[in-house]
This record gives structure tokens, C-alpha cells and sequence, in this order.
């Protein structure tokens, strides 16, 4: 009971002083303190304060409920002193007792001033390396050299003296992104070994996005954003695969920027009503902003730091089709030849752990998938153009006797337990031991497992799946074999004094809170190569596996290949995709496909998509047609379904063949437009010289950030800049929602123009179709499409020319091999309508770099939408060109059979 008076007096004092340099007794509260959770979700005051805890309600902060605490430390500026590329501060703290473990002094911050656009503000502690991501896996920007002439930026920090804080605004405006002034329920900083927290102030309902991965609304609400990789079917809300420690802040000016920690230690990330909390249990506070300011060049800036994206094959763009529980072999054929027999397109076809021997890495199935069958079934699949994909788990049985396991024993590249022996968990082999990742020879080993597997079968691509690291048991899952070994004395972060990895001071909201680090995954005192805990190094996994799958697959195929990964970190975009993992066959989760696929956007992972028709459970003959027709636009398009649920082959009825059909062709049709927004995004600077984006799909608001209409739309995206897709996500509605922002839209399919613009209209969609606008001022290029991307792109080409209220229109197509490495031979073409009162001319303008494909097929069509009237001539290259009608009815303007080479420039001109 008398908590509640400690807590009161000691928080008003807090208050009137500001800062925190009385030392209480134990048994105090301070809010601002560490809060360990004392209660229960919906505990009362009264319960509380009987238990003998600390009752705090503060909306921005939980748990209301917590122990008694002690004050969090209070840094106070030493010195500041200028450096050639910003300041260079140091912190120091007089309490060094927090309950939280002892805090750090000094605390060394630097603020670089990287570029116009990008600050860095690092706090680390000079007196002891900590832990920190190796930059081989996420890469770091080279340190300037001199600070940045004309920064977007301003920054303040506290005076010598002072308690510290730091301030970073938008110089143009003043708008304040980041602010660490204490508040009445915060102080600025905690900087302790295992513990280490600021908070930022945020203006009242904050647009932020980001914060990845958890299944959420695109526009994040207030809660906790937890960031530790988790197998699990996606619960909302809890953390899931992928850590994504990044996030943007979209305000009302409609100027955007972004923030990222880069950090691989477990975190909650609190957003409340009006601030932003991290708290991190590892490694250093080093932070990027990115000053934008449109939300497009906010991913931009981010990507430049973490690397850009992969550039796919182009047949990864094409459809693919998996599931878990194809029997044999003879299943995976019959499943190609139906999709062959209705006409459905596949370029891919997948096989889960199935195809394995008793579930080991790198083996077929001796009965159900033999090699001489598997071989011959691929090498049928390769001369029809379309592909093969198989799944890899990190997990590698330890058995003697099996390759993967005898290599990786003899080469010591396993994960150590605390005693030196090699880490043993379960999973589906049973019992296995997880290669290492950071071992110098683990990158060698792989790539000689993975070179054996494609000489025992040619696959194209692999699957990278349960390497959050997924394990059936928490820890080890008998912990009496554990006796230490010669290899035993190696040093670990651990022998730091207090370093507690298995129960440390403050608990991350693992699942919700009440999990421990290592459920479901590895003890947290297992080691990496030189001595690296699995409690740093744990969010990372994913993205090193990735990276050595990626660079095995190219460097012995000597060509682009496709790597799908389910865990992933900054960084992993540059060497593989991602589907958002275990969804359901739910109409909330063709939902909740959107926002997930539009966060990896943000993160740099644009070849996303989720299962389409829903993995676990049995979907519906509607659901699957409505999933069918979002997934054709997902950038990764795959239909996959788990063991035991009915089949849901797009085949699997009329209606949904049908629908696949029609959105299928649309995708294959529209595959230049894609392949040339990934060419941006793995591009900085593209052929014309400009700026390239860094997303494929994009939220409204990237497009439209000053409709703050747009801010929180995720039931419908853009493909690019120009293509608007608004799927039915209800079932039984035959209509859809759609809010289409001011600018021209068209009816994809037939050229009509959308009339009502800035709000929101009720647009028809019967069963069989998908609403699609393309937005004047766009102009996409298309091939006539075909059962495979190899075969579509022997097509001829059309142009799609949407013009806006200026009868103005820009488009752009990338043209290469479509899988060669490197920055290849290739075309690169910039259309540009433009128009007077009297005459409109479409210009092609070429670059070719090398020599290039003289396969590519002709120009064979131009389509025009939102012509005023019928034009009375036009010319082709300057000679009259009468091939062409007017649609006076939709006020669509199509030229025919040109014959023109696409390789080479045209003027197309009509009056
Ligand atoms: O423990 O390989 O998310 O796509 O079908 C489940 C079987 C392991 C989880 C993946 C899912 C895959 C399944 N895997």
C-alpha cells in the first residue's frame, strides 16, 4: 500500500526536478524506471497495490502493474566537441546502480551527418566493444568523409551540463522527427549491457509504418512491436519471421521519413498515442534517418543503407504452384499437366519436404520421388520453359554416415552449445545440428552440399524455410547430454560480468510476454564462430542462410536464380524473397496479404507474396477465385497449401480455372512493367540518368502523400506508380469499395474513365472479376501473354498509354536476358506522350548498352485511353500511318499492326 505514496512522491519530484539524481531506496517506483510486469492483463489498481507493486496508468506505457524499481539512469552531456562530419558527444551518468543492470559511463554518441539526406547518430561505449551487426551480412554505408554540405536536417543536443537530449528536425519546416526530451513518464536514455532504451516524442496520432514482421493494419496503431524471430501461423500482433527494426513516420504535411535501428537484438517497440519507445536487450543504439521526402525516396535512402534489392530471373515473375503433402512424383506431373490442360499459366512448380528421404537436406525419396523419375520429370519441365523449386530446412540430421552431416562435422562449421559440442534440436529429421552461418568455412560447406544436390537433380531455385531458427523443442531438447569438451574454454560475450543471455533483467514480449528467448528456437548461450552468442545473433540467421543459398545457386549456375526465404532481417532483399509464411485459408487473411506484402516493400524485399488460397485449412471455391485474382499482382505469385487440407489447384473447379485464366493473362501480359519496377529497385541511378524507386507494389500514400485520404488504405494498392488494384475481400460481395485519389483513372480493361476522383465510389465485381484502373499520366508496356514468361516473351508487344488531364503520359521498359548476372547486356526505353491543342506525339527513346537480344519481338499495338476525340491522321516515323480506330464510346484511340522495332526509336504522332 504504501507503494502507491513512494510512487507519487518520487514521481513528483521527479517531475519538479527533472532529472534523476537521487538515489531511492529499494521498494520505490518510478514509472520511468524498468517496469517488470507485476500483474495480468486486466489487473486492477487495487489488485496491484495488495500485491505490493507499483501502480502507474500512463496511456503510452505498460505494464500499469510492476515491481518496485529503481530510477533509470540520467545522462548528462560531459563535452561536445565538433568533428569534420558532425559531433562527437559524450554522456555520463552518476547512477550507475539501476535495477536494469548497471548503466554504462560514458556513453560516446556520434551524429554523422552522412549525406543531405541521411543522418546517423550512433550512442555506443568506447571503453568496451559490444555487440554489433557484422556488416559481411547487413552492409553499412561507408563513413563520410566530410559532413554533409546542405543537410535536410537539423540537430540539437543538450549543452554540456545538461541532461541529455536529441533533436533532429525537418529543416524546412521545423517539423521535429525525433526528440528524446525526457517526458513525464520517460527519461531520454538507458544504456546498460543488456538493456538499453530512448524514447522519441511523436506528434498525436502518429502515421508510422513498418516494425515488421507481425500481421497488422499497414498503418501501425499504438502497441508493442516485439522483434524476434518466430515460427509460428500468424497470430496478429505477435512477432513472426522477420525482424524489421525500421519505420516510417508519414506526417500531415505529407512529408515522410524514416527511422532504422540497426540492431539484431531482440526489442519491443512500443508505439503509444503520441511517442515511440525502443527497448533493446543488446548490442548498440545506431540509429539512420532518412529525411525523404516523399515515401518513396524514403525507402530509397533506407535501401541505399541496407542494400539494394535482388534483381529476380524473370521467370521467378511468373506463376507458381506448391504444396505440402504432393505424394510422389506422379502427383507433381499430373499437377503440371492439368494446368496444362486448362490453360492455366506455370512457370514453377514446388515441392515441399515431401520429396526428401525421412525429411534430410540434399536427399530424394528412394520410393515416392526416385531420381531417375525426378530427373526425368525436370528435364520436362526445363524443355517446356518452365522451372523447378525444392525446400531446404536449416536443420541437418546428425546422423553418420550422411554427407551433410559428416561434412559439416569434419569442417566444425555447426552451432556450439555453452559447453563446446555441437547444438542438437528437432525438427523433422529428428534429432539435428544448424550449420553456422558466421563460420568462415559454413559459406564453402553449403555450396558443396548444394553443388552435389544439383548434380543429383538440376533444381532452378531454393526455398529456405524454418530458419527463424525453427526448433520442436525450447533449447536443447534433452539437456543431459551436454558434457563440456576440449572446445570449451572458448570466450564468450557471456563472461562479461552479469551477461545473463538465458533470463535477462528485461523481457522482450516474446509471443505476447511470459516466453522465454529460446522457446521454440535455440538456447540463447549456444555459440556462433568466435565466440558470438545466439542471443545477438539470433534475428540474423535467416538473412546469413539466404545469403549463402543465394550465392551457391548463382555462382554455380552462373546465372540469376530464385531464393525464397522465410526469415528475414535488413538486408536480406539483396539476395532473396520472402512469403509471409503459415496464413489461413480466411477471408482476414487474403486481407491481411496486403499490408504484409506492401511492409516488405518498405523493408527491401519486394519479391513477396503470401499463400495464395490460404495455407492452413480448407478453403472455398470463392475464397480461392477472390485469392486467385489479388495473388495474380502479388510480386511473388504462389498458391500453396499445407498436408491434408483438399486440394486447391487453381483447376480444382471451373470458376476459379476460369478466373486464373483471365488474371493470370493479365499478369504475364504486364510482366515488362514489373520486370522494369524491379530493374529500378535494384538499381540507385537508372539509364536515363534519374533517380530509380525501390518499390514494385506501393501503398496509396506513396503516390499520394498529400491526401492524407490515403494514409491509412490497405485494401487496395498500385502495382508501380500507375496500376491500381482494388480486390473484393468479403465474402458473397459482388462490389468493392475503392477510393481513387485525384488524378485520371481508367477502367483497365476497356478504357472508361473512373469520373468520380478524391473519394471513395462502389464499383461492381461479380465473381469473376477483379476491379484494375490504370492512372493517366502512366504508360505501361505489355506482351500478348502465354502459358510461360518464356513463351510470353516471344510475343509482340503493346504499349498501354493512360493520359492525364495534360494528355501526358510517361512509361519505361528494361529489357535483358532476364537471368544473366551482373549489369548485362540490355535496352532500356523511355516512352513519353506529350500534347498541344492540336497534335499529340508518343515518343520512344532507346539506349542500348552491349548488344542486345535481336530476338525481341516488334511493337505490334498502341492503346490510348482518355483521347478526347478521333484524331483525323497519324504518322508512324513520319510517314502517314492509317492503321488505327477510335472508340467514341470509351474514348479509347488504338494503333494496329506497326511492325516496329522495339529496339529501335519511333515517333508515333496523331492530330
Ligand atoms: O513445420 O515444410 O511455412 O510453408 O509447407 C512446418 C512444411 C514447416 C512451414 C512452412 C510451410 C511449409 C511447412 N513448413
Amino acid at each position: 500500500m504504501g507503494c502507491r505514496i513512494f510512487f507519487l512522491s518520487a514521481f513528483l519530484l521527479a517531475v519538479l526536478l527533472n532529472c534523476f539524481t537521487i538515489s531511492p531506496a529499494a521498494g520505490d517506483c518510478f514509472p520511468q524506471g524498468l517496469r517488470k510486469d507485476c500483474g495480468f492483463f486486466g489487473i486492477t489498481q487495487q489488485q496491484c497495490l495488495d500485491k505490493g507493486c507499483c501502480w502507474h496508468e500512463f496511456p503510452d506505457h505498460s505494464p500499469w502493474c510492476f515491481y518496485p524499481n529503481s530510477a533509470p539512469p540520467s545522462y548528462v552531456v560531459k563535452a561536445v566537441l565538433n568533428t569534420t562530419t558532425g559531433l562527437k558527444v559524450s554522456l555520463i551518468t552518476k547512477n550507475t546502480s539501476a535495477g536494469h543492470g548497471a548503466a554504462i559511463t560514458p556513453v560516446t554518441l556520434r551524429i554523422d551527418f552522412d549525406t543531405d539526406q541521411r543522418l546517423h547518430v550512433k550512442f555506443t561505449d568506447d571503453n568496451d566493444m559490444r555487440w554489433e551487426v557484422p556488416s559481411q551480412f547487413s552492409p553499412v554505408p561507408d563513413p563520410p568523409t566530410k559532413r554533409a554540405s546542405n543537410p535536410m536536417y537539423t540537430v540539437t543536443v543538450a549543452d554540456p551540463g545538461q541532461v541529455f537530449f536529441i533533436k533532429i528536425a525537418r529543416k524546412s519546416d521545423g517539423d521535429v522527427i525525433f526528440d528524446s526530451t525526457g517526458t513525464t513518464s520517460f527519461t531520454g536514455l538507458s544504456f546498460s549491457d543488456q538493456y538499453l532504451s530512448i524514447t522519441t516524442q511523436l506528434p498525436s496520432s502518429p502515421n508510422i509504418y513498418g516494425l515488421g514482421e507481425h500481421v497488422h493494419a499497414l498503418k501501425l496503431s499504438s502497441g508493442t512491436y516485439t522483434m524476434w524471430n518466430f515460427d509460428t501461423a500468424t497470430p496478429p500482433n505477435l512477432n513472426l519471421y522477420g525482424s524489421h527494426p525500421f519505420y516510417m513516420d508519414l506526417r500531415k504535411s505529407g512529408a515522410a521519413h524514416g527511422v532504422f535501428l540497426r540492431n539484431s537484438n531482440g526489442m519491443d517497440v512500443m508505439l503509444a498515442a503520441s511517442s515511440l519507445t525502443y527497448n533493446v536487450i543488446g548490442g548498440v543504439l545506431d540509429f539512420y534517418f532518412f529525411l525523404g521526402p516523399t515515401p518513396e525516396e524514403v525507402a530509397v535512402q533506407y535501401q541505399q543503407v541496407i542494400g539494394r534489392p535482388h534483381m529476380p530471373p524473370y521467370w521467378a515473375l511468373g506463376f507458381h504452384q506448391c504444396r505440402y503433402g504432393y505424394e510422389n512424383v506422379e502427383a507433381l506431373e499430373t499437377v503440371v499437366s492439368n494446368y496444362a490442360s486448362h490453360q492455366i499459366p506455370l512457370d514453377t512448380m514446388w515441392t515441399d519436404i515431401d520429396y526428401m528421404d525421412s525429411y534430410k537436406d540434399f536427399t530424394l525419396s528412394p520410393t515416392n520421388f526416385p531420381k531417375t523419375e525426378m530427373n526425368t520429370f525436370v528435364s520436362k519441365l526445363h524443355s517446356n520453359d518452365q522451372h523447378y523449386v525444392v525446400i531446404i530446412d536449416p536443420g541437418i540430421a546428425n546422423q553418420d554416415g550422411y554427407p551433410a552431416w559428416d561434412d559439416g562435422k569434419k569442417q566444425d562449421i555447426f552451432i556450439k552449445d555453452k559447453n563446446g559440442n555441437i547444438f542438437i534440436g528437432k525438427v523433422w529429421p529428428g534429432a539435428t545440428a544448424f550449420p553456422d552461418f558466421f563460420h568462415p568455412n559454413a559459406m564453402s560447406y553449403w555450396k558443396n552440399e548444394i553443388s552435389k544436390f544439383l548434380d543429383l537433380l538440376p533444381v532452378d531455385g531454393l526455398w529456405i524455410d524454418m530458419n527463424e531458427i525453427s526448433n520442436f523443442c525450447n533449447g536443447a531438447c534433452d539437456d543431459d547430454d551436454a558434457s563440456p569438451t576440449a572446445n570449451s574454454t572458448i570466450q564468450t560475450q557471456q563472461e562479461r560480468v552479469g551477461f545473463d543471455p538465458v533470463n535477462p533483467p528485461y523481457a522482450i514480449h516474446n509471443q505476447g510476454g511470459g516466453n522465454a528467448l529460446n522457446v521454440k528456437t535455440l538456447d540463447m548461450d549456444c555459440v556462433h564462430h568466435d565466440g558470438v552468442l545466439e542471443y545477438n545473433a539470433h534475428n540474423l540467421f535467416g538473412l546469413t542462410e539466404a545469403i549463402a543459398t543465394n550465392e551457391a545457386l548463382e555462382s554455380l549456375k552462373g546465372k540469376r536464380s530464385l531464393v525464397i526465404s522465410r526469415s528475414t532481417f535488413p538486408g536480406s532483399g539483396s539476395h532473396t524473397g520472402h512469403w509471409t509464411g503459415d496464413n489461413h485459408a480466411s477471408w482476414d487473411d487474403l486481407y491481411n496479404s496486403i499490408p504484409g506484402m506492401l511492409n516488405f516493400q518498405l523493408f527491401g524485399i519486394p519479391l513477396v507474396g503470401s499463400d495464395i488460397c490460404g495455407f492452413i485449412g480448407s478453403t472455398t471455391e470463392e475464397l480461392c477465385g477472390r485469392w486467385m485474382q489479388l495473388g495474380a499482382f502479388y510480386p511473388f505469385s504462389r498458391n500453396h497449401n499445407v498436408k491434408g487440407a483438399p486440394s486447391q489447384e487453381p483447376y480444382t473447379w471451373d470458376s476459379v480455372a476460369s478466373i486464373s485464366r483471365e488474371v493470370l493473362g493479365i499478369r504475364y501480359a504486364i510482366l515488362p512493367y514489373y520486370y522494369t519496377l524491379f530493374y529500378f529497385a535494384n538499381k540507385d541511378i537508372v539509364d536515363d540518368g534519374s533517380m530509380a524507386g525501390a518499390t514494385v507494389t506501393r501503398p496509396l500514400f506513396f503516390e499520394f502523400p498529400a491526401d492524407p485520404n490515403t494514409f491509412a488504405i490497405d485494401k487496395q494498392f498500385l502495382v508501380g506508380p500507375g496500376l491500381l488494384v482494388s480486390p473484393v475481400l468479403t465474402q458473397g460481395a459482388t462490389s468493392v469499395e475503392a477510393y481513387f485519389p485525384a488524378a485520371r483513372w481508367f477502367d483497365y480493361y476497356n478504357g472508361t474513365e473512373q469520373t468520380s476522383t478524391g473519394a471513395s465510389v462502389s464499383l461492381s465485381a461479380p465473381k469473376d472479376h477483379i476491379n484494375l484502373h490504370i492512372r493517366g499520366g502512366v504508360t505501361i508496356p505489355r506482351q500478348t501473354p502465354a502459358l510461360t514468361t518464356t513463351a510470353t516473351r516471344k510475343n509482340p508487344y503493346n504499349l498501354l498509354v493512360a493520359l492525364d488531364k495534360e494528355q501526358s503520359s510517361t512509361g519505361y521498359l528494361f529489357l535483358d536476358d532476364g537471368d544473366s548476372i551482373g549489369d548485362t547486356n540490355h535496352v532500356f526505353i523511355t516512352y513519353s506522350t506529350v500534347s498541344n491543342s492540336t497534335a499529340s506525339i508518343l515518343q520512344a527513346k532507346v539506349t542500348t548498352k552491349g548488344s542486345t537480344n535481336a530476338d525481341t519481338p516488334n511493337l505490334d499495338s498502341v492503346t490510348v485511353y482518355g483521347v478526347s476525340k478521333s484524331p483525323e491522321h497519324a504518322t508512324l516515323n513520319k510517314k502517314a500511318f492509317t492503321s488505327f480506330k477510335y472508340d467514341t464510346t470509351n474514348k479509347v484511340l488504338t494503333f494496329s499492326s506497326m511492325s516496329q522495332s522495339m529496339e529501335e526509336g519511333f515517333v508515333l504522332l496523331w492530330s
